[in-house]
């Protein structure tokens, strides 16, 4: 079943500045831009990447992400140690005051796993992003080809 309602939400969420500052509390200090996702087949975990922008003049920690889109959504970081590179888990990222942190091939980055849909190269998906100063905000997030190698 489609709702107008739905409609003008898929509408908003296609389009690519898209950023959900109207749910934050008025103190408000961060904000995500760029985010994408890279497309891999069935079950595969994909790879999400973002900037996470801090306007505040304290630090604030990305704590977490979510996704309906999802079963599990992780913050993980890349190390790359001579030619081998491993993954690891991180609970809370910092973001400086007046900074930005990327979250990038070969670094930070969300790791999507248990997809509900297989991943549509072209479409979009709204990720939702907790900040330790009680911030949550929701970026559309493009899904592009495994082949992109970062921005
Ligand atoms: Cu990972």
């Amino acid at each position: 079943m489609t709702t107008s309602r739905q409609l003008f939400l898929a509408a908003l969420l296609g389009g690519a500045a898209f950023q959900a500052f109207a749910a934050a509390p008025a103190s408000a200090s961060a904000s995500v831009s760029d985010c994408w996702i890279r497309a891999l087949p069935g079950n595969l975990p994909k790879g999400g990447y973002f900037k996470a922008h801090n306007a505040g003049d304290q630090p604030v920690n990305l704590v977490g992400i979510s996704s309906n889109a999802f079963g599990m959504a992780m913050l993980h970081r890349t190390q790359s140690q001579g030619s081998t590179s491993s993954m690891e888990m991180v609970e809370q990222v910092a973001v400086p005051a007046h900074g930005t942190l990327a979250f990038a091939p070969g670094n930070y980055h969300v790791m999507l796993e248990e997809p509900k849909h297989e991943l549509k190269v072209g479409s979009s998906i709204p990720l939702t992003f907790s900040f330790s100063n009680g911030q949550k905000v929701t970026a559309s997030c493009a899904v592009k080809s495994a082949g992109t190698m970062g921005q």
